[in-house]
Parts: C-alpha cells; sequence; structure tokens
C-alpha cells in the first residue's frame, strides 16, 4: 500500500533557538521527517496585525498517522520550538497547519482538512503550487494550480 501524504505549511516570524525565521522552517522540516517533497522558502507580507514579515514553506510528508494525531504531533513540535529563553512560555516561533491530506476530507473535533482559509492565502497557494500544482482540493474541486491562479486574478 502506498503511504498517504500530508500538505504542510510552515510559517515563522519570530526568531528562536535555531535562528532566524529560515532556520527554524529548516529545522522545523528536519522534525517532520517523512519528507517527499520541500517549497522553497518565501519571504511574505503578515496578513492580520503583526508587522514582521513571515518566512513560509509548504512540505509534502508522507505519514501513516491520522489527522487528529499528526495535528497532536505539529503541537508538540509547535511548543518545543516557542520556547525561548527570556520570553514567554508561550511565544510561538513556528506554525504549523495541515493544508491536504490525500485520503481526502476530515472534520471533526475542531479539526478541518482541508485547511478552512488556505484558499484565499497566498502564502500557502504560492509554495504549495511549487510542490504539488496539480492536487486537487476535495472540497472545491479545483487544483491548487487553479486556486492559485484564480487568486492571483483577484
Ligand atoms: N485547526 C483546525 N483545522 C486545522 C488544520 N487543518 N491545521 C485548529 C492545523 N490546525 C487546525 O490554530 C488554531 C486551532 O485550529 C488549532 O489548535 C487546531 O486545533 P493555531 O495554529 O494553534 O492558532 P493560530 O495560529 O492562532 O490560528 P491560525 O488560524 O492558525 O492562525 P492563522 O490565521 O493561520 O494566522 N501572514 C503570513 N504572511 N504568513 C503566515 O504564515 N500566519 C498567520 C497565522 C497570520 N498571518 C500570516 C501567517
Ligand atoms: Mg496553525
Amino acid at each position: 500500500m502506498i503511504t498517504p501524504v500530508y500538505a504542510i505549511a510552515l510559517g515563522s516570524n519570530r526568531p528562536g533557538r535555531h535562528g532566524r525565521p529560515e532556520a527554524e522552517i529548516a529545522a522545523a522540516l528536519a522534525a517532520l521527517g517523512g519528507l517527499v517533497a520541500v517549497s522553497p522558502v518565501l519571504r511574505t507580507s503578515p496578513l492580520g496585525p503583526s508587522k514582521r514579515r513571515f518566512a513560509n514553506a509548504v512540505a509534502l510528508v508522507a505519514s501513516d498517522e491520522t489527522p487528529p494525531a499528526l495535528l497532536a504531533r505539529l503541537k508538540a513540535i509547535e511548543r518545543d520550538f516557542g520556547r525561548r529563553r527570556g520570553r514567554r512560555w508561550d511565544a510561538r516561533v513556528m506554525d504549523l497547519d495541515i493544508i491536504l491530506w490525500s485520503q481526502g476530507a476530515w472534520g471533526e473535533r475542531g479539526l478541518t482538512v482541508p485547511h478552512a482559509a488556505f484558499r484565499t492565502r497566498d502564502f500557502v497557494l504560492r509554495p504549495l503550487l511549487s510542490v504539488a500544482p496539480g492536487w486537487r482540493d476535495p472540497v472545491s474541486g479545483l487544483t491548487v494550480r487553479h486556486l492559485a491562479a484564480r487568486l492571483a486574478r483577484r
């Protein structure tokens, strides 16, 4: 049987113990494991209240975990990366979101896959386009290529 694949979005806009956001992304990729493909790391303008620019990337990860099991592991990595000496315990250096799952959709216990907002987020669609242009969103029926082109037209 072929191992299922997840598309995972990584975002960082604070330095941590590995260094700048780009270094945090590289370290998080190593912690994830199971890497099938990794996008370039992009510098993106912040969406929302934060003033710091983000480093963003998307990884394709082969994993037999259920979505809740993977989310628990992502949260553990986020917690591990968020610890900074002299800073609040909850300082977040790394945001890890499940964007797509090769097995389709999941919607239970506060976890939604595909990610509810990924279709309108340039900082997710652009790196996703570089690793999985033909991946079809099971909810809209559109490919990543189509979703990215649609967002760019807006
Ligand atoms: N959750 C539900 N579905 C999912 C999923 N598919 N993947 C739940 C991951 N988590 C999912 O997320 C909140 C809760 O959503 C989780 O506990 C999980 O149970 P979080 O990441 O813990 O909290 P958050 O980061 O405060 O919320 P969220 O919605 O991830 O924040 P945003 O809206 O993603 O904002 N601008 C740029 N340029 N680049 C960025 O990466 N990121 C944010 C984060 C804002 N602006 C940005 C970027
Ligand atoms: Mg998140």
